[in-house]
């Protein structure tokens, strides 16, 4: 399929799956600007500093490293070997960089097969007034069903950048906010599980689902979701749920994008998508999603670390820490 057919194709879809409106909006707020800078380094000179810290630097290294071995578990999939050793890995993880991490286990059953999934929390300065949620969905899908191929579409996949690039980029942004704290705020990562199980909307988005009628932390002054943030090719454009219910929040992450001219923060609205978002808004939080759907390889076998890259993580990561650091 040709990106302009599969963009069109994947527009209605995720506009059906959303039960709204395909809506090309050009009335927001973002102008691209010049390259980040160099994959590992500082911001370039000229870039207005934050107002309230500044944030230390984005390893992007590190952060695709960590993307490849989410991969290298094999597909997570509930009830499978591969998930059983990420959920430990990531928990690990968020035990060294944050002041309080736990599983949140739960349990769904589906056609007589129940599934077994944890949330994976933790969270940094749990006694701060104002509290951010961070969050991205760790499980990856169990068939790749846009595969032409019936064989192929049987297959799980590798889910590198639906899955692994959003947990990627908040691992990292916790190894920052342990070397230096965010002043203003305390800052939870809760990383969903089921979120993709499917096929179908009702058996998706079962770890926020969840969370979203039991949290584990109180709730946040707002949230923000990142899912698929890893395209070599970025363009992240506003998501129209997120834009409809917290087009401050919207707001803050442009701001901050146009600040660092970041460049991979597109202007406008592009899909209407139903994602981990979606509950949470269900249950009033402020919550946006961060997501570039406009992917070639989505829930395909070829979801693989090359078609990702560091720069795009960092793109994200950098934004993101800034409007954490920006918070009084
Ligand atoms: C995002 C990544 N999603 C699934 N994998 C959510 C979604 C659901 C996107 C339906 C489009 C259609
Ligand atoms: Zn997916």
């Amino acid at each position: 399929m040709s990106k302009t057919t599969r963009q069109l194709f994947s527009s209605v879809q995720a506009a059906l799956a959303g039960g709204g409106l395909f809506l090309l909006l050009g009335a927001m707020s973002c102008q691209s600007g010049g390259a980040a800078a160099g994959v590992d380094g500082p911001p370039p000179p000229g870039v207005t500093p934050p107002p309230a810290a500044t944030p230390p630097v984005f390893n992007a290294t590190r952060a695709f490293a960590d993307l490849e071995a989410q991969v290298a578990f094999g597909p997570r999939v509930p009830n499978t070997e591969g998930h059983v050793k990420t959920r430990d890995w990531l928990l690990a993880e968020l035990k060294k960089t944050t002041d309080r991490a736990l599983l949140q286990n739960f349990t769904r059953t589906f056609s007589g097969k129940k599934l077994a999934m944890s949330n994976i929390v933790g969270v940094i300065n749990p006694e701060a007034k104002r509290q951010i949620l961070l969050c991205a969905h760790w499980d990856t899908r169990p068939t790749a069903d846009q595969e032409i191929e019936p064989a192929r579409r049987a297959r799980p996949i590798a889910g590198a950048n639906d899955g692994a690039s959003g947990v990627a980029v908040l691992l990292e942004l916790a190894r920052m906010f342990q070397a230096k704290r965010p002043p203003g705020v305390g800052v939870q990562f809760v990383l969903f599980d089921g979120e993709d199980y499917g096929p179908g909307l009702e058996r998706m988005f079962l770890g926020a689902r969840y969370y979203a009628s039991k949290p584990a932390l109180p709730k946040p002054d707002y949230a923000v979701l990142l899912d698929m943030v890893g395209d070599k090719d970025l363009q992240i454009y506003r998501e129209q749920n997120s834009e409809s219910f917290a087009p401050e929040i919207n707001d803050k992450i442009w701001k901050a994008a146009e600040e660092l001219k970041i460049t991979a923060f597109q202007y406008g609205v592009r899909h209407t998508i139903s994602d981990d978002h979606i509950p949470l808004q269900e249950v009033g939080w402020k919550d946006i999603d961060l997501i570039d759907f406009d992917y070639a390889p989505w829930h395909t076998l070829d979801d693989t670390p090359d078609k990702c890259s560091p720069a795009s993580l960092k793109a994200v990561g950098d934004v993101v820490a800034r409007v954490v650091y920006s918070e009084k």
